[in-house]
């Protein structure tokens, strides 16, 4: 009897040690959808400004072109394909049509197009070239179709938005899948609206009726997100000049907001902590500086290696994805100047990266869910990302400790949160283990999806992370150390 008792203690003991059926935490609202979930993966990727302007040295042409100068006699999508995706970049987002109205496939309504331009006889369709080749490299494709048109007649009138609609279908229809559509907050001023040349401006709230246009997409395309200032699916960062803020939540009370609203800059920013809606951000800059389009004065001004590596930092590394345009050239190819930037940013991103310390290393934490296996510290260095450390729901801090055994140089600290629940970490800090004491080496305020830490080189050990504060308990799905 007695031994049967020890026997159930030890059984019960065990038992509790590795406990896999506790709950996991509710879902934390709100949550992202399942295609942001696949946006925010995509991480980085590249925006092709190519048009008209690359001809006229302009960065916004007046709508008044003569197709006839939209020459690119070398045009090579598969060089554009090819130099993005050796940059480790993991899509692109091609300028089908900019402010001027100028269209870069064979748009049924419009003459002011590719149709009537030397290039390719008249016959050319950049936006199935550059789609197909994304398709053989494996890259996604997404259109960016402004709504602004200098060009057209009918803009600012109702007449117009069926235009902008049926060219949207087009570019919805004919290209296969498309993951992102961009719609631009740039809108309304003078152009040469058919011949009118004057001053045209619309009620940025109304009049292009955008959640009609919403429902065109969702059906079209039903996988792609959608950006503008406020979304629907993913916002603006509220500058161009490449950074995310700290924090940067990935919340906003987006129902205020339209496209093209003043002195939201700051709130599109940071997000806030209080959003009711999942509205992720996108950073959009350029590798040229000031500059969208090609300009021959800008081949010796393109972004370094290190300035790459910075806006990556800013962006990525703050929980946003980096749309880093790169324009090419009137030959219609990316210049020599931008593919020696990207690959010396990809050999450093290689070189930094290089060796998880994390991996597989021996991972402790101070307080785990319900004490289960399911949650423990181990599952931030397993590689897994479905799996996550947890912590009791009334419980908003906790330490983890990663031991990597023998002393390394630590550079960089990235973590990532589980946010298929929610996004929750406030405040956190880094500590490295100098053989006597734990040293403060790092901290930040939001995680999400992903944040990399800088911090000064140190030989150490032993990293610690410690979450100070979360709006619920925090769940870490992964943690490396390079
Ligand atoms: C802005 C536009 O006006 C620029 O020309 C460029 O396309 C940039 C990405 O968005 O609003």
């Amino acid at each position: 009897m007695k031994r049967l008792s020890i026997f159930t203690l030890i059984l019960s003991l065990l038992f509790t040690a590795c406990r896999t059926d506790v709950a996991p935490p509710d879902a934390l609202l709100p949550i992202p959808n399942e295609n942001q979930l696949a946006w925010q993966e995509h991480e980085q990727y590249a925006f092709i400004h190519f048009s008209i302007n690359t001809f006229t040295d302009k960065e916004w042409g007046y709508g008044d072109e003569d197709p006839a100068i939209f020459n690119p006699t070398d045009f090579n999508a598969e060089q554009w394909v090819s130099v993005i995706s050796q940059a480790g970049l993991k899509g692109l987002i091609l300028t089908c049509k900019h402010h001027d109205g100028f269209c870069l496939w064979q748009s049924e309504y419009t003459e002011h197009s590719v149709k009537n331009t030397p290039f390719r006889n008249g016959k050319g369709d950049i936006v199935k070239e550059v789609s197909d080749a994304c398709r053989k490299y494996g890259l996604f494709f997404g259109v960016y179709l402004s709504p602004w048109d200098r060009n057209s007649a009918q803009y600012a009138s109702p007449e117009y938005i069926t235009y902008y609609r049926n060219q949207l279908t087009e570019l919805l229809t004919n290209y296969g899948e498309i993951s992102e559509v961009w719609f631009d907050g740039a809108n309304g001023g003078d152009g040469y609206y058919g011949g009118a040349r004057e001053e045209r401006l619309i009620d940025k709230q109304t009049y292009y009726d955008w959640q009609n246009t919403y429902t065109i997409v969702r059906r079209l395309a039903p996988r792609a997100v959608m950006f503008s200032d406020g979304g629907p699916d993913v916002r603006w960062c509220g500058n161009e000049s490449g950074f995310i803020g700290d924090p940067n939540w990935c919340l906003l009370n987006s129902d205020t907001i339209y496209t093209g609203k003043p002195g939201i800059e700051k709130l599109l920013n940071h997000g806030s902590e209080d959003g009711t809606a999942w509205l992720p951000s996108e950073v959009d800059v350029s590798i040229r500086p000031w500059s969208w389009f090609y300009h021959t004065e800008g081949n010796d001004r393109v972004r370094t290696p290190e300035n790459l590596m910075r806006l990556y930092l800013e962006s990525v590394g703050r929980g946003a994805n980096l749309l880093l345009n790169i324009p090419p050239d009137r030959r219609g190819l990316i210049h020599e100047s931008d593919i020696k930037a990207l690959q010396g940013w990809k050999q450093l991103r290689d070189s930094i990266f290089a060796r998880n310390l994390a991996a597989g290393a021996k991972t402790v934490a101070d307080t785990e869910r319900g004490k289960s296996k399911r949650y423990a510290a181990a599952n931030i260095t397993d590689g897994n990302k479905d799996t996550y450390w947890a912590t009791d729901d009334s419980i908003k801090s906790g330490s983890m400790e990663i031991d990597f055994d023998k002393a390394h140089k630590v550079s960089y600290i990235l973590i990532q949160e589980y946010i298929r629940l929610g996004q929750r970490v406030k405040s956190f800090d880094v500590e490295t283990w100098n053989g006597e004491a734990w040293l403060k080496a790092a901290s930040g305020t939001t995680v999400g999806y992903k944040r990399i830490l800088p911090v000064n080189p140190v030989e150490t050990s032993k990293v610690r992370i410690n979450i100070k504060d979360s709006r619920a308990c925090p769940l870490i799905s992964n943690v490396e150390i390079y």
